[in-house]
């Protein structure tokens, strides 16, 4: 459920630059004008600056750079996506929240973002480090259509948006390291942690995590990932204003995701493959009793990675064999 304040701030955002007159926000949401007045005033101490002028109305003229509900809703372009979001200063997981919240009936695009968390996760369950107000850690809550085997596109598909993102709004040039790694200068910025509850053909809900290191200096990341991991003010030299960059994510995730329902994966598998790293270069891939060396070549329909082997196979590789930073 969407929060009075979150509709206050939904309404004076859908035409940022006129007023809207008291009344019409008392019409629209079925409360007094002194209740409104005291919300207004509670945004004001969250650090919104609202312009109130008699006989013309409200408007926002600014909006505080911290990350919460009210921020991120503020100038939200979505359709669907994050209409509700529900904003943590601190949590275990947001993974956990949404799993929670999604057993509990949330809608499809529900969005979970904390400040910090206390126990991040990786996929395999392994740790993902979120420092308090550093980064980007978020779960989206989706309701796919589409058969549990191929979940893991949605995987790739976010790759492919965050590539996105970090490519034309910010102008930096990303990797994706299969499945679900975003590097810059072969360093890890981003990873992406995909769950889901489903019968045996149907899904039931899907929780797409997201981790991104924004401004992070270098000795803000832990110690033992230091010389494989980054930050985006790392790699740019500047801090970035985390609400305008869920808002973008939150924004090319939408239009990317009815892309995909559309006109299906292959969209999705050609935009991957343009950021793919190591894609059409030789790598070596440990089997069973050796190690070959291969092309990686593509993705496959399943998420899986494609590689051909110097016989002329081309095989699907699934787990982490591959000597992504060695010299082949
Ligand atoms: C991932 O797992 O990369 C998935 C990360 C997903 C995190 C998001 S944050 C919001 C949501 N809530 C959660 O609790 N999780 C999701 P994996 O591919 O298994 O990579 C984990 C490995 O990356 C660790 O073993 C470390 O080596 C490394 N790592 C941990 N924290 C990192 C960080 N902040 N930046 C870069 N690398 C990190």
């Amino acid at each position: 459920m969407e929060s009075t304040r979150a509709k206050i701030i939904n309404l004076l955002s859908s035409n940022q630059d006129s007023y809207i007159s008291g009344q019409e926000i008392s019409n629209q949401l079925q409360i007094s004008r002194s209740a409104i007045w005291k919300h207004i005033k509670e945004l004001e101490k969250d650090g919104y600056v609202i312009e109130g002028i008699r006989n013309r109305g409200y408007r926002i003229l600014q909006s505080p750079n911290k990350v919460s509900e009210n921020t991120v809703q503020w100038g939200l372009n979505t359709n669907w996506l994050g209409k509700s979001i529900i904003h943590k200063e601190s949590t275990t997981s947001t993974q956990h929240i949404a799993h929670d919240l999604a057993t509990n009936h949330a809608d499809h695009g529900t969005v979970v973002i904390a400040d910090e968390q206390t126990a991040g996760k990786g996929r395999l369950s392994r740790a993902w480090y979120s420092s308090k107000n550093k980064g980007i850690w978020m779960s989206i809550i989706l309701r796919p259509s589409i058969p549990p085997y191929l979940a893991p596109q949605l995987t790739l598909l976010t790759a492919t948006v965050l590539a996105d993102v970090l490519k034309k709004e910010l102008k930096l040039n990303p990797k994706i390291k299969w499945p679900n790694d975003i590097l810059l200068q072969d360093k890890k910025t981003s990873g992406i942690l995909t769950e889901m509850q489903a019968e045996q053909d149907r899904i039931q809900y899907v929780v797409i995590g997201i981790g991104i290191n924004v401004n992070h200096e270098p000795d803000d990341l832990a110690e033992d990932i230091q010389s494989k991991a980054t930050s985006l003010k790392i790699e740019t030299g500047k801090s970035w204003n985390m609400t305008e960059l869920i808002q973008q994510i939150l924004l090319y995730f939408e239009k990317t995701y009815e892309d995909f329902l559309d006109k299906g994966f292959s969209v999705i598998k050609e935009k991957w493959e343009s950021y793919g790293y190591r894609i059409g270069e030789v790598t070596s891939i440990k089997t069973f009793h050796d190690v070959q060396r291969a092309v990686l070549t593509g993705i496959a329909e399943d998420g899986a990675l494609l590689a051909k082997y110097e016989d002329g196979t081309i095989k699907k590789v699934y787990s982490g064999e591959i000597d992504w930073f060695g010299n082949t």
